[in-house]
């Protein structure tokens, strides 16, 4: 497919100061009438060229006067001479019922729904559908009653009135500028949780949940996560809401997990959605998280929004650095950075070490719709904590609001962003943008030598990143190292006059630190917090990361220890009794520390996963690593049996549900104590393991809440047989009819790790409540099957199969969301044989199909390259 590069860009050639819309809506015909004001910035022989797609076109005129003399292609409408002030008007006509794209105007469950980011707008109208074209929105809805009670849109409702005919209308006003990714309308039956806050400056802003009908009071836990985000916004960054309302709108069917549309957001409705009975701990942790994300958008991202897409992360990274930090304090600061790095190393590492690793800001793509990467978002995040740490937090936060005030209704460039770092301190910042523009994750090396005469260290501090596609050298980035250092016991060492911690920030590809007055042999607690997304390499014995899990005062680094060790051991085809002795005790100590909180246990109970450890070990063999990580956890299951029962014994279930973070760090620790126990006591002819097995179908069976049922059917995935198949049973009999939790039904499933999996997944494929139309369904299904590593990586290539034949279908209708499942088979070069040689058949396959789509093309044709 052609490329876009940011080489190539150029401002528009049109202004279009004010933007009209008039929606007639009709299932399968509704008609759209354009208003725009038009300005000429550009050359003065500049054609008028707009997107659109998917389009009917009924009308041009130009001031009132009808146009004929145009061209219209299947992207574009271009009219070859036009004035340098003009008013053109445009009438459309869209089939929202026919759009399974889920972009532009489509229906879900009968109601009027629109998604426009990236490029979505051009199939509502013909429009300069790009990001640093900002227009004044008024949006006329017109439609008929019945089924259609509200008709919503961005920013200040102005008007409602009869038509007549059993018809209606609504009219709206957006003061802000927007681009047109930011467009929303819904229209629809709707419940409405109602609620209002007061902002800093004493305004009154009153808050809608739209949901479907019944569904109110599951709102109610995202309506308190919205006002709680609207006052950290205030108190950690100073911003303050701007409209009179604040809407949010439920939808069954969406690509994304949510839209920051200007006063209207509009969210998959599983991260809305919550109530104990059906929602997980996970997902009301998300809903929190997402809320926020897309609340704090409405500054970073719509009143400074992006001057075109290659800025995406300008946004997206700025705005999960926001609302990790936003997480971090509703929920502790350690436990949420650890998820927050679990989650970058899940996804981040492997995209930005495989054939599709980009760059934060890509220089090209094809569709930006397969940009909307962990590398945009998570890296991005990481690149803003990276800027944070080397200023300072107090410094950050005068770079935010001049960032925010300098740049306020304008389409900016991360340029911008890292100027305002420099006007406020004075100091260059443009190697941070090398952060930006360098893909691959950078390696980090440190040799510490101890100088026991002098009492001195000498830490030998390495950068380097490897090549990616279409970067064959690296430049070094500035990398920011938090580090202490402790005794061989586990003891804070001060060094330098009674320090305990230092922050290094390492810009050269060597250099060399020295710590003096330090008193005994130390051990190097380096990267505390995860300071900077790089992967460390530490030369050290193995006890000093035995020190570390005992007793570093950084949390991060006590997990982080127990994972090395772990790691070192799964990898390992023999592992000495020896280690996983050390590993057993250690671990025991933690779990049995009542310092401790037990969200920070269940963390640590949870060893590497097989996909973590496909990333230490090349070439990967699958199936290698899902029977050393299933030998290891029987084993520790087997001799801690006794602590992990005692500490599952410990944790009561209060009879009321709270979803804060401690209710939920007991159940996490709980479950995780229950996943380790029947990790090895799950043979039903064993006296013993009966026992274990009878507590996990108890624990299934007298759940509570979402999340206890959950914890109980993965136990039972240990168990197989029966007893699993009982509890799913159950569990689709309960919840048939709800479904979000009929998404988690069959992404439980599909992640079982056990070999019959492949044929319960090909089975449920043909299952009458699977759908590959809705994005959720299928993500649950196909997404939780190709991310299951040992079943889906099948030495005959079925699993494979499944996958080629599921993005095939999906991308007939849905290009967007079959091309993220191209991933999985990405990092085939990876793999040993035969999986390596059915990953780039499968590949090829799909690139075979004829009228593949651009996303999908666009992703395997890199994957092959
Ligand atoms: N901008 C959205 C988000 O990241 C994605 N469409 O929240
Ligand atoms: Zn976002």
């Amino acid at each position: 497919p052609p490329v876009i590069r940011l080489a190539d860009y150029k401002r528009p050639d049109f202004l279009i100061p004010t933007t009209e819309l008039t929606f007639d809506l009709a299932p399968t015909a509704t008609r759209v009438k354009a208003r725009l004001t038009l300005q000429r910035q550009g050359a003065a022989d500049a054609p008028l060229v707009l997107m659109g797609e998917r389009l009917k076109l009924i009308s041009v005129a130009i001031d009132g006067q009808a146009v004929t003399d145009y061209t219209v292609t299947d992207e574009t409408l271009t009219i070859a001479a036009v004035p340098d002030r003009f008013v053109l008007d445009t009438e459309i006509e869209i089939n929202p019922s026919d759009n399974k794209t889920l972009e532009g105007l489509y229906m879900s469950s009968g109601r009027y729904c629109s998604q426009c980011e990236a490029e979505g707008f051009r199939k509502i109208t013909y429009y300069l559908d790009r990001p640093d074209s900002m227009s004044k929105y008024r949006v006329r809805i017109e439609a008929p009653k019945a089924g259609l009670p509200h008709l919503l849109s961005n920013g200040n409702l102005i008007e409602t009135g009869e038509l007549g005919n059993g018809r209606h209308f609504a009219q709206w006003e957006d003061p802000f500028n927007k681009p047109a990714y930011l467009f929303a309308l819904v229209a629809g039956e709707l419940d409405v949780l109602e609620d209002s806050f007061t902002t800093v400056s004493g305004r009154e802003v009153a808050l809608r949940i739209y949901v479907d009908t019944g569904m109110r009071d599951r709102a109610v836990y995202a309506m308190d996560a919205l006002k709680r985000s609207m006052r950290w916004d205030e108190e950690a960054y100073g911003r303050e809401y701007d409209l009179d309302l604040f809407m949010i709108v439920a939808v069954r069917d969406f690509n994304f997990g949510a839209m920051e549309n200007k006063g209207l957001n509009i969210f998959n409705a599983s991260l809305l959605l919550a109530d104990s009975t059906t929602a997980t701990d996970l997902d009301y942790e998300r809903i929190e998280s997402v809320v926020a994300h897309e609340y704090f958008h409405n500054w970073s991202g719509n009143r400074v929004t992006c001057r075109d897409w290659f800025q995406l992360c300008l946004k997206e990274g700025l705005t999960v650095y926001r609302d990790q930090g936003f997480s971090a304090d509703q929920r502790g600061h350690a436990v949420q950075r650890i998820k927050d790095v679990r989650a970058l190393r899940a996804r981040q590492f492997p995209e930005d070490s495989g054939p599709l690793a980009h760059p934060a800001r890509p220089s090209s793509y094809a569709k930006i719709d397969n940009f909307y990467t962990a590398t945009i978002y998570e890296k991005g995040a990481e690149i803003v904590g990276v800027l944070r740490t080397i200023v300072g937090a107090d410094t950050y936060r005068r770079a935010l609001d001049h960032y925010f005030a300098a740049n306020d209704g304008t389409a900016a460039t991360l340029e911008d962003f890292v100027a305002s770092f420099s006007a406020v301190t004075g100091e260059d910042y443009s190697g941070m943008l090398d952060w930006y523009t360098q893909a691959g994750t950078p390696q980090l090396h440190i040799a510490p030598s101890y100088d026991s005469v002098n009492q001195s260290l000498t830490l030998h501090l390495t950068q380097a990143t490897r090549p990616t596609p279409g970067q064959p050298t690296k430049t070094t980035l500035p990398i920011p190292i938090r580090l202490g250092l402790l005794s061989e016991a586990g003891e804070t060492l001060t060094f330098n006059d009674g320090q305990t911690e230092t922050l290094i920030v390492l810009r050269d590809a060597s250099q060399d630190m020295v710590l003096n007055g330090v008193a005994e042999q130390p051990v190097v607690s380096a990267l505390r917090h995860f300071s900077a997304p790089v992967i460390l390499n530490l030369d050290e014995p193995e006890n000093h990361a035995f020190a570390r899990l005992k007793g570093d005062p950084d949390p991060f680094n006590r997990w982080e220890a127990a994972q090395g060790l772990a790691r070192t051991i799964l990898l390992n085809p023999e592992p000495a009794q020896a280690q996983i002795d050390a590993f057993a005790a250690g671990l025991k100590a933690a779990l049995i520390d009542a310092a401790l909180e037990p969200a920070f246990k269940a963390l640590i109970l949870g060893l590497p996963t097989e996909s973590d450890l496909a990333q230490s070990i090349l070439p990967v063999d699958p199936a290698f690593l899902h029977a050393s990580r299933k030998r290891f956890k029987a084993a520790l299951s087997v001799q801690l049996k006794d602590t992990l029962l005692a500490q599952y014994k410990i944790i009561v279930t209060p009879d009321t549900f709270s979803p804060d973070a401690q209710a939920a760090g007991d159940r996490a620790f709980r479950n995780a104590l229950l996943d380790l126990l029947l990790a090895g006591h799950s043979r039903a002819d064993l006296a013993d393991d009966a026992q274990m097995i009878a507590l996990a179908e108890n624990h299934f069976g007298t759940a509570t809440n979402m999340t206890d049922m959950v914890g109980g059917l993965i136990a039972l995935m240990h168990v197989q047989g029966a007893p699993y198949q009982a509890a799913l049973d159950a569990f689709y009999a309960r919840f048939r009819h709800e479904p979000l939790v009929m998404d988690k039904w069959f992404s439980l499933q599909a992640t079982c790790p056990h070999p019959d999996t492949l044929a319960r997944v090909e089975a449920l494929q043909n299952h009458p409540d699977f759908d590959a139309r809705t994005p959720n369904r299928w993500r649950a299904l196909v997404g939780g099957f190709a991310a299951n590593q040992s079943v889906f990586h099948n030495a005959e290539g079925k699993g494979y199969d499944v996958l080629v034949k599921q993005v095939l279908m999906v991308d007939t209708f849905n290009p967007m969301t079959a091309a993220r499942m191209i991933e999985p088979l990405s990092r085939f070069r990876n793999y040993v044989s035969p999986y390596k040689d059915g990953m780039q058949k499968a590949l090829e396959t799909i690139l075979a199909q004829p009228n593949l789509s651009k996303n999908v093309a666009e992703l395997a044709g890199k994957a092959l390259n």
